[in-house]
């Protein structure tokens, strides 16, 4: 059927499972057309507005259309539209920001209410309700499983050939739970297709759109330096006998400087070709897997640029072998990222001297994005190394700071802070060690001598000093510039 007959059967109040992760096997051609039908029912004065689950972030058709046609009661579990972003803030739309592996088995367990339907993109589906999904898996097997109805957007530009590259599995729930028995990045342990009830699927709609992800900005000096500094503290790692000479599996986040991170890991020779196990494969892994340096890579979704996308596909005997995508609760899953032992590195947009980071809010109150996996990957890897530039919007903002003005990964969890001024290894250190090694190695320059005063005006063992620990976000807010803190008016 057309996907605006498909959007008439979904309804007010609805709760809608999406397939995806990013942008990557978002559908597309029915959310745009349940926007148009939101509407028009708000033209005739009926509400219309839905639940909506997703993987991770979507594509404009999702969280744009939606948001714009005001058609959004509750969001999870991560986001990146700016329209959205901006609904949020305004609390027009009530937006739960949770672990990406956390949403499926709540679900499973009806934690976050009923799921009604499910839309979802596939490259191709059976008579006997085999679906195969396209580059993104996220929460789509769960949410078939769950939902009421299924309406699928058969992509035709996503080849058919693709089946084999997906590894659908979903745990048992607990009390039955056994171990998840993968233990290689490149062990598969489900099927290639979701299997569902083929009477469930009440709708498919052929669409033939590419995927609507954008592209990373080039590499600057300092994503470039972030780079170095994190490929030469992982070659010391290696030569102090603190990881093994074949390497552990990589985990890297999301965005521009997670991308240059990768980048210079395959540049740096003495890191030896490495696996990846991580949520998204960006474009830089790609690169990598061409040139020999990423030997494998499981993820959930391709989070590529649409002609990376059609080379992969165009050389599915080259890459097929060498990718596999999984569901969000398995390629985020805690017993496997421990069992693995792996290299997670992730971004902050803030962290304290101390080693807290804030990963989601900016200036403590507005929402970024979402923690996304970050806290998968930190909580339970070999190593969690969090990366930033030391300064935002020109040097008005230290990203590092007295306190994180939001709290998303606490000083337990994080064991390496790097930025392009260099690396603070928090491993071993008490709370005033770390912050002079922080201080001393990754604050810019212009902020170095605040934050050595700030540490003068507390006591005990974490010296922070109440009355002061936000004066930097204060100054900022007062006059644009952290740098007009002043420590003698506290
Ligand atoms: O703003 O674009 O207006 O200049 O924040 O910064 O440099 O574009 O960084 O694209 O790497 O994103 C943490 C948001 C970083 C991302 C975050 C401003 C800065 C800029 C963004 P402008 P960049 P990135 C797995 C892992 C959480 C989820 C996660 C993220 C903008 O990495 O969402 O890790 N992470 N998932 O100027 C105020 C500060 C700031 C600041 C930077 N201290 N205060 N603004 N900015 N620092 C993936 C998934 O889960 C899917």
């Amino acid at each position: 059927m057309t996907a605006e007959e498909a959007a008439t059967l979904i309804h007010n109040d609805d709760n809608v499972g999406f397939s995806g992760f990013t942008a990557a096997g978002c559908p597309k051609a029915v959310p745009a057309a349940l926007a148009k039908r939101a509407e028009a029912e708000h033209a005739a004065g009926r509400p219309f507005k839905i639940g909506m689950f997703t993987g991770a972030s979507t594509g404009d058709s999702i969280d744009g259309n939606l948001t714009r046609a005001n058609a959004i009661k509750f969001r999870t579990p991560y986001q990146s539209s700016s329209d959205l972003r901006n609904a949020i803030n305004s609390q027009d739309v009530p937006y739960y920001d949770m672990h990406l592996s956390h949403l499926t088995p709540m679900l499973r367990h009806g934690f976050l209410g009923q799921v009604n339907a499910a839309i979802i993109e596939a490259s191709d589906v059976t008579e006997n309700g085999e679906i195969v999904l396209t580059c993104g898996v996220g929460i789509t097997p769960t949410v078939c499983r769950l939902a009421d109805k299924i309406i699928i957007e058969l992509n035709h530009k996503h080849p058919k050939a693709i089946r084999g590259i997906h590894d659908i599995y979903i745990p048992v729930d607990q009390p039955h739970r056994e171990a998840i028995p993968i233990y290689n990045p490149s062990d598969r342990i489900g099927t290639p297709y979701i299997k569902v009830d083929p009477a469930k699927i009440v709708a498919v709609v052929e669409t033939d759109l590419p995927n609507e992800g954008g592209s990373f900005t080039p590499i600057d000096e300092i994503t470039a330096k972030i780079g170095d500094n994190v490929a030469n503290f992982l070659v010391a790692e290696m030569k102090a006998g603190r990881i093994p000479k074949d390497f552990l599996p990589v985990q890297s986040g999301v965005g521009n400087i997670a991308n240059a991170v990768l980048g210079a890991m395959g540049e740096n020779k003495l890191i030896p070709m490495f696996e990846v196990y991580t949520e998204v494969i960006q474009d830089a892994v790609i690169a990598l897997m061409k040139s020999d340096r990423v030997k494998f890579a499981s993820g959930c979704s391709f989070t590529v640029s649409n002609p990376l996308m059609d080379e992969i596909y165009g050389n599915l005997d080259f890459f097929k072998p060498k990718l596999l995508l999984r569901t969000q609760e398995i390629s985020n899953h805690p017993e496997i990222i421990r069992r693995l032992g792996l290299i997670a590195t992730n971004t902050a947009l803030e962290a304290d001297i101390f080693g807290n980071v804030n990963s989601t809010h900016v200036l403590g109150t507005k929402m970024m994005n979402g923690i996304g996996g970050s806290g998968d990957f930190t909580r339970n890897a070999y190593l969690s190394i969090f990366v930033t530039p030391s300064v935002a919007k020109g040097t008005s903002i230290s990203a590092i700071v007295p306190m994180v003005s939001h709290l998303d990964h606490n000083e337990h969890s994080v064991s390496i802070l790097i930025t392009e001024q260099g690396v603070a290894d928090l491993r071993g250190k008490s709370p005033i060690q770390r912050a002079h090694t922080i201080i001393e190695n990754c604050v810019h320059p212009e902020y170095k001598q605040l934050l050595r005063d700030y540490l003068k005006l507390g006591s005990g063992h974490t010296p922070h000093n109440l009355r002061a620990c936000f004066a930097f976000h204060n100054a900022f807010n007062e006059t644009k510039d952290m740098r007009n803190v002043d420590w003698s008016k506290i």
